[in-house]
C-alpha cells in the first residue's frame, strides 16, 4: 500500500467539468475537484482511466459475468484521494465503509458495464464495485460481499 499523508486542502487542483450526466460524486479527503469541493464524474471522465475487465461470479447473479470498468485505485488516484477508508453510498441508501487497502491488495473494479451492456439504475447501475471473487479464495467471504456496492453514486474518502 502507498503511504498515507495528512490531507492538505491547499494543494487542491481542478478536474475538468462534467459534460454528460454525473454518475459518481467523490468527496472527502481528495485533492482534485471540479465543483463544491467534490469530484463530479460523468462516464467519459471515468473512462478516461485505463479500461479494466474481469470475469467472475457474484452472489446476486447467475453464472460468470463479464464486468468492464476501471480500477478503483486508479479512480482514487485521479481524484488525489488521501485516506484509509472509502465510504460507498448508493441510490437505495445503502452505505458501507471499505478499507482503501482492498484496492491496492486486489484489482477491484468500478464497473460501468456487465456483459457488454451499460449498468443502469433500474438494475445494478450506474456503477458497481466488483471484487475479483473467483480469482481469490479469501474474497469468497461475507466480509467482502458487503463491499460490493451496486447502484453506487457516491464515495467519501476518510
Ligand atoms: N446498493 C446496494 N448495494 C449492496 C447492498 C444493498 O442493499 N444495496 N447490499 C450489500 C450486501 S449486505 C451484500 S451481502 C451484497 C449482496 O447483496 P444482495 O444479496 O442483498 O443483493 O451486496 C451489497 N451491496
Ligand atoms: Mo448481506
Amino acid at each position: 500500500m502507498r503511504p498515507v499523508f495528512a490531507f492538505d486542502p491547499t494543494t487542491i487542483t481542478r478536474l475538468p467539468q462534467p459534460v454528460d450526466e454525473v454518475l459518481l460524486v467523490i468527496d472527502g479527503a481528495i485533492t482534485r475537484t471540479n465543483r463544491d469541493e467534490a469530484a463530479h464524474l460523468d462516464l467519459n471522465a471515468i473512462r478516461s482511466l485505463p479500461a479494466h475487465s474481469l470475469h467472475t461470479n457474484t452472489v446476486v447473479t447467475d453464472g460468470v459475468k463479464h464486468f468492464e470498468g476501471v480500477l478503483m485505485r486508479d479512480l482514487l488516484e485521479l481524484v488525489g484521494a488521501i485516506g484509509t477508508t472509502v465510504q460507498a453510498r448508493t441510490l437505495n441508501n445503502y452505505s458501507v465503509d471499505i478499507p482503501m487497502s482492498d484496492f491496492y491488495d486486489y484489482d477491484v473494479v468500478l464497473a460501468s458495464h456487465m456483459d457488454a451492456t451499460q449498468l443502469l439504475p433500474s438494475g445494478k447501475g450506474p456503477l458497481w464495485i466488483v471484487y475479483p471473487r473467483d480469482q481469490w479464495r479469501q474474497l469468497q467471504d461475507i466480509r467482502y460481499d458487503y463491499r460490493w456496492a451496486w447502484q453506487l453514486n457516491r464515495l467519501t474518502v476518510k
